[in-house]
């Protein structure tokens, strides 16, 4: 059976609620009722450090032959799989460990930048046929969300997996941004389909 890892991240700065834990952690619910697939779930800290090493640990603990990564990203109102992760370190906000890093590699001598390997048009399809506004960004900006998006593409082509990886951002949740069209349940319903057709 396969294995398909998804990760969401904790609290940070004004995001006191991330969305990306409540989805994973509703997914992380249904684990029990998905016969198609094994699922492995983790919320991930927001911390550059912390986070990159801890996603590479996942990698090789799990071996996933499918990992989706779920941050949010609060200015958007879509949802937004992400076609490029960037060697970089660049915020103004600090992480949770108040590092506020200023153009600085995430690992020297590695490459610019990795391509997202899953079917990004198949799944932006998929999910707005599913009624979820969508739309392919082109890459992941350079706090936390794209530091694990670069080391899991990383540890993925340099250990030379199969594994299948990429990064979907998601907006708040009406709660926090009551003009969004989108609930967690929504997504929730939708992102399992999705992995149904992915595996
Ligand atoms: N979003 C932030 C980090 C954690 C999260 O959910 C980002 O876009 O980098």
């Amino acid at each position: 059976m396969k294995t398909i890892l998804l990760t969401g991240f904790g609290p940070f700065g004004d995001v006191e609620k991330n969305p990306s834990q409540a989805l994973i952690e509703e997914l992380e619910r249904r684990k029990d009722i998905i016969d198609e697939f094994r699922l492995e779930t983790e919320i991930l800290p927001v911390v550059y450090s912390d986070a990159v090493d801890r996603i590479q640990i996942l990698i090789r603990q799990y071996e996933p032959e499918i990992l989706i990564s779920f941050g949010v990203a609060a200015r958007r109102e879509k949802v937004c799989p992400e076609r490029v992760a960037l060697n970089l370190k660049d915020t103004h906000q600090p992480d949770n460990a108040g590092n506020t890093p200023e153009g600085e590699l995430i690992f020297p001598n590695a490459p610019l930048a990795y391509y997202s390997n899953l079917p990004l048009l198949a799944i932006r399809d998929f999910l707005q046929n599913a009624s979820i506004p969508t739309e392919i960004s082109n890459h992941a900006g350079a706090y936390i969300c794209n530091a694990v998006f670069y080391a899991a593409a990383h540890e993925i082509v340099t250990t030379e997996r199969d594994t299948r990886y990429g990064f979907i951002h998601i907006p708040l949740m009406p709660k926090e941004a009551p003009n969004g069209e989108l609930s967690t349940q929504m997504l929730v319903d939708v992102v399992v389909e999705l992995l149904l057709e992915l595996v």
